[in-house]
């Protein structure tokens, strides 16, 4: 696991340099899903697979970006799935972005699959979260010490003062948008910038708060993908001390995507804003 972990920092340096520097337009083509993709898309798309394709520990690897499986190494121990640049639509604004990883045991996509997480974020500074299953996550932030420093593990308090409520609120269920407000109305303060990887790492940092994701009208199933999103970031929370759940009060650890692509609800937060979820939402 961790040859795997020293490649990723790699792979933050050039994409880093990437989205620094070179054009942050439209290409001509379309995702897995039928999203416009950006040049930097495609080219950090390329950039990961090239890279995780060299390591004898990798069975295959799933993009967020493409729809198939592709095969690596039939020996190999690991499916790596990636998400090559999660918060495009806030690229171009000069918004923090970032790249999330979820390491599955081959042949088992699932939560109970899940061996180790992590995420980068390309922000004013470059940072690489890493968790493995029942050890607090590691952080690392480029800076004076080093290009990626050590330091100390993420934990959660019990309790935060972050919401960050995303999903349409015109389309939000009556349920949930008392229970968001309910939360505004205990002294939580709003920090959403749209980028689901910045705003979770603000969580993790500031010690907690509840970053949520609902099914809604438009999108019952929600809109963050289990394999590449909602999964790796649910282990870096637990392994935190924090929770994460479905909208049933499901541990998202818990769930097995019907394809590699299935989105699921999802809920992130430390154990006090998830007990009040689970509460509001009678799970
Ligand atoms: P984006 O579409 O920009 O890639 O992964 C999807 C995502 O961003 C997350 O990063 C982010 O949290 C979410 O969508 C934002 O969605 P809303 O605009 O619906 O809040």
């Amino acid at each position: 696991m961790l040859t795997i972990f020293e490649r990723l920092k790699d792979i933050a340096l050039e994409i880093d340099k990437a989205i620094k520097n070179e054009d942050l337009g439209y290409s001509d083509q379309q995702n897995a899903t039928g999203d416009e993709q950006l040049k930097l898309d495609v080219a950090s798309d390329s950039l990961i697979e090239h890279t995780l394709k060299k390591l004898p520990l990798v069975h295959s690897i799933i993009s967020e970006e493409k729809e198939e499986i592709m095969p690596v190494n039939p020996d190999g121990k690991y499916t790596i799935c990636y998400d090559p640049l999660d918060g495009s639509s806030i690229v171009d604004v000069n918004l923090s972005v970032g790249t999330i990883f979820g390491i599955y045991d081959r042949g088992n996509l699932s939560g109970s699959g899940l061996r180790a997480a992590a995420y980068i974020v390309y922000g004013p500074r470059l940072e690489l979260v890493v968790a493995v299953r029942g050890k607090a996550p590691r952080h690392y932030r480029s800076g004076a010490r080093g290009l990626f420093s050590n330091r100390s593990p993420i934990r959660l308090n019990e309790k935060g003062k972050i919401n960050a409520p995303g999903g349409t609120q015109k389309y939000w269920t009556p349920t949930h948008k008392a229970f968001i407000d309910s939360l505004f109305q205990e002294g939580y303060r709003l920090r959403y910038s749209g980028g689901m990887v910045p705003d979770l790492h603000q969580i993790l940092l500031k010690g907690g708060g509840l970053f949520s994701y609902p099914g809604t009208q438009d999108r019952p199933q929600g809109k963050l993908r289990m394999l590449f999103e909602a999964l790796p970031f649910a282990m870096v929370f637990e392994s935190a001390g924090g929770e994460a759940i479905d909208d049933r009060g499901r541990r998202l650890l818990d769930l097995n995507p019907e394809h590699p692509h299935a989105t699921t609800p999802c809920f992130f937060g430390s154990k006090y804003e998830i007990g009040k979820l689970r509460e509001a939402y009678g799970v």
